[in-house]
């Protein structure tokens, strides 16, 4: 760092102190830093270009957009795994960030080596840009002029290294190679930043946020019960505010779907193929109902899992009206990117409240949770039913098609499985001795809950105390007065569903089908 500010610092502030100073100097080992900085900034504007043209095509065009969602369906399931378990809702930003400093180094490394040969240089943008471009196009929501972005850029970092790397003039003491234009870098560094931040506020949420401020959603024609909570210090709430929902998708840019813009295809081997903009969607009868989402990701005592109030047209008289084909037994929803689920057509028809939803507790959903519409399915795992950014929903068979991880292995069916978590006492932590509250959520979407038991020090088990029970399809809160006495003790909680299943102890992992075994704390009573 110190090497570069005293590249560049002589240029700025003495520049014109003393005779021929703001003549480039030669290129030698002192010159590295400044050919170093030349190839950032050369790739630095062709990512700025490339990110306002982006933002006139679509964000996902962008070519480390493009380049990341890529390498989100390229890699391996356990490097997904991996990424998933170190950095969980992070993993998003942790792919991103490590495309910058790949792209940094690699931008660091050309600028030297351009110096000596030009064509290097060109050769990297060249590169840069057909990759950008290839992995644009190859985007299951690309269209033809998702490339230019990449192009663009590529064009305009090959002008800024044709400015900035110049070849020595006559007057000049003949060098090996080419000298870098200092102030240029400087100029061609804070050109693309601010015409980078330009691109990314361009193409960034605000047009898709005025939209759902605009959306007013009817009143249900049906409002299902409305659950009440334990309040127990610690324990996750019954509804979970749409903030706290987490989050889980293959999308590093989000898909922005402009609800005049939207429209919902009903395909496939259907006898009525349907097509619904967002108003039709919203003057068909909408009804709301609490339900559970849980993801098959989430491992024992995880939180990849919440409780909303869901507002939507009722998917099976969808289904129906579209008549699908005997031996079309698979329900394919498809969301803006490309992204697929697979739903038993039996499932999505057997009288669950499985929902084409716009609303989330009371409000449009939110972007992140698949503004404008999105599918939700009580008592499936997310990865076979909640289709965020819903456009399509193709009738098939599950012999014809496999959806997004069902290619990646993931199981073609994905009912959940009894979970139970304890939320307090916190692992690890130092309770006082006497009566302590321990507290939790087990879900078993569909079947329902019927009991939680809690043992400590592997004793025997206790009854756990439930919330009231609105229905099978929401998680229930439990809790349990434990008499602490002093000591280190292990906590372990299990539930049993309402068809008597009782969650097994055995700890799976949760690929390929869900997660199990029963979820444990280590405490210290004093
Ligand atoms: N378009 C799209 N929808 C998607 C996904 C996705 O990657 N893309 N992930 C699914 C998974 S795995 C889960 S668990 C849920 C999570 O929904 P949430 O982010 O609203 O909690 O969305 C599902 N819908
Ligand atoms: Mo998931």
């Amino acid at each position: 760092m110190f090497r570069i500010v005293r590249e560049i610092a002589p240029d700025l502030f003495r520049a014109r102190t003393h005779p021929g100073a703001d003549r480039p100097r030669i290129q030698g080992m002192n010159g590295k830093p400044i050919a170093a900085l030349a190839g950032i900034a050369c790739a630095g504007a062709a990512l700025a270009a490339a990110q306002l043209a982006a933002a006139a095509v679509a964000p996902g065009s962008a070519p480390v957009a493009a380049v990341g969602a890529a390498v989100v369906d390229a890699v391996p399931e356990p490097v997904k795994d991996f990424a998933i378990r170190t950095f969980g809702v992070h993993d998003k930003l942790v792919l991103l960030g490590t495309i910058g400093a790949v792209l940094l180094v690699a931008a660091a490394v050309v600028g030297v080596l351009a110096v000596r040969r030009i064509a290097i240089g060109y050769t990297a943008l060249a590169l840069l840009g057909a990759v950008g471009a290839w992995a644009a196009l190859t985007r299951p929501a690309a269209g033809a002029t998702w490339a230019l972005p990449s192009i663009a850029g590529a064009a305009c970092g090959a002008v800024v290294l044709w400015l900035l790397v110049r070849r020595p003039a006559a007057a000049e003491p003949p060098v090996p190679g080419r000298v870098v234009d200092r102030r240029g870098v400087l100029f061609a560094l804070t050109g693309a930043g601010l015409a980078g931040a330009v691109g990314w506020r361009l193409g960034g949420t605000g047009e898709i946020d005025a939209a759902r401020e605009a959306v007013r959603l009817p009143e249900p024609v049906s409002v299902g019960p409305a659950g009440t909570g334990l309040d127990v210090e610690g324990l996750t709430r019954y509804l979970t505010p749409n903030a706290d929902f987490y989050r889980v998708d293959t999308a590093l840019v989000l898909p922005r779907v402009l609800p005049e813009d939207y429209v919902l295809r009903v395909t496939g081997r259907v006898a009525n193929p349907i097509e619904l903009t967002f108003a039709d969607l919203l003057e068909r009868e909408l009804v709301e109902r609490e339900i559970t989402l849980s993801c098959v990701s989430n491992e024992v005592g995880g939180n990849l899992a919440g409780n909303a109030r869901w507002l939507g047209a009722p998917l099976a008289d969808l289904l129906a009206e579209a008549g699908p084909e005997s031996g079309a037994d698979q329900v394919v929803s498809r969301s803006a990117d490309g992204w697929t689920a697979g739903t038993p057509t039996e499932i999505c028809m057997d009288g669950r409240d499985a929902l084409v939803a716009v609303g989330m507790n009371g409000e449009p959903l939110p972007l992140e949770h698949g503004f404008p519409v999105r599918m939700i399915v009580p008592g499936l795992y997310g990865y076979v039913s909640a289709t965020k950014w819903l456009v399509e929903i193709e009738l098939s068979s599950f012999a014809d098609f496999d959806a997004y991880w069902v290619r990646r292995d993931w199981s073609a069916e994905g009912p959940v499985k009894t979970f139970s978590r304890i939320d307090t006492p916190k692992p690890l932590k130092r309770v006082a001795t006497g009566p302590t509250a321990v507290a939790g959520v087990a879900w078993a979407q569909h079947r329902g809950i019927d009991h939680v038991e809690v043992r400590v020090d592997e004793g025997p088990w206790n009854e756990a105390e439930l919330a009231p029970v609105i229905g099978e399809d929401t998680w229930r809160q439990w809790q349990w007065t434990w008499n602490a006495e002093p000591g280190r003790h292990k906590l372990e909680v299990r539930a049993t569903d309402a068809e008597g299943d009782t969650q097994t102890q055995e700890r799976t992992p949760p690929f390929p089908d869900g997660a199990t075994g029963w979820h444990s704390v280590v405490v210290t009573a004093e």
